[in-house]
């Protein structure tokens, strides 16, 4: 930390205050990520707050990730977590776009099963009555840090056994001639639950991106209903734009 004496910024309580003075301290550059935060005794004397409000001003830090506290050595500037592009002007599987750019993933399964349709899988699949439905959800990571939730709903005529598919479900509906060759997604900001966010390894309430993908075959049945949440601050998703008529 720089020598001379903190000025806070003004304005609203005063832990509030030096937790806005470290964010404006990370983002220029003074102190990094991988950098230890000085001690709550030194901050609290330096700034010339109560400790009491420096570890109010950590302990929120903490728990939007800014800040990583590891037991006996001290609290660190959180690693900016390296974000990920994704194009929207493409049909990819998640595996497709994670090999592409090297990327090791793997999938945790969440369920994977027969079931009885809501009304809005019927309508959405098209499905004919007493047909069922084949959900499978995963949590897909790389390492272990957590990247996306996918839930998708398939017609059980399409896909008999949930539990037959590997890592890629595009690349087992390929076997099939199934592949989806079109779809429609629609992306919605969300502040995650805490069961999602439990998952995605992120404070509750965090942001992310909620898309609906409805895929569809040449000859227009739908394939494919899913619903993705992915980590707001993980992703951008990018779209090429051309001049229109
Ligand atoms: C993508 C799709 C998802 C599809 C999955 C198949 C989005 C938002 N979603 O993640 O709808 O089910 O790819 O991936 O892009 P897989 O072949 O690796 O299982």
């Amino acid at each position: 930390l720089p020598d001379q004496a903190v000025v806070l910024p003004s304005g609203g309580p005063l832990y509030l205050q030096l937790k806005r003075w470290i964010e404006d301290a990370i983002a220029s550059g003074t102190i990094n990520p991988g950098d230890a935060l000085p001690s709550e005794r030194d901050l609290a004397q330096k700034v010339d707050v109560s400790r009491v409000t420096v570890r109010k001003a950590v302990l929120q830090l903490v728990k939007e990730g800014v800040l990583l506290q590891r037991h006996g050595s001290g609290t660190f500037v959180a690693p900016r977590t390296q974000r990920v592009e994704q194009s929207l002007s493409q049909l990819t599987s998640f595996t497709d776009d994670m090999a592409r750019r090297g990327m090791q993933v793997r999938a945790e399964w969440l369920d994977r099963g027969l079931y009885q349709p809501s009304p809005e899988e019927t309508v959405v699949l098209g499905l004919s009555s007493g047909e069922r439905v084949a959900r499978i959800a995963r949590l897909r990571l790389t390492g272990d840090a957590p990247l996306a939730i996918e839930r998708a709903s398939l017609s059980a005529q399409i896909l008999a056994d949930p539990m037959e598919i590997g890592d890629s479900l595009y690349k087992h509906l390929d076997k099939s001639g199934n592949r989806p060759t079109r779809a429609i997604q629609r992306i919605r900001a969300e502040n995650l639950n805490a069961d999602d966010a439990k998952l995605l390894d992120v404070p509750v309430g965090s942001a992310s991106l909620n898309i609906e993908r409805t895929s569809y075959l040449p000859s227009g049945r739908v394939i494919e209903f899913t619903r993705s949440i992915y980590r707001g601050d993980t992703y951008d998703f990018v779209a090429e734009l051309r001049l229109g008529d």
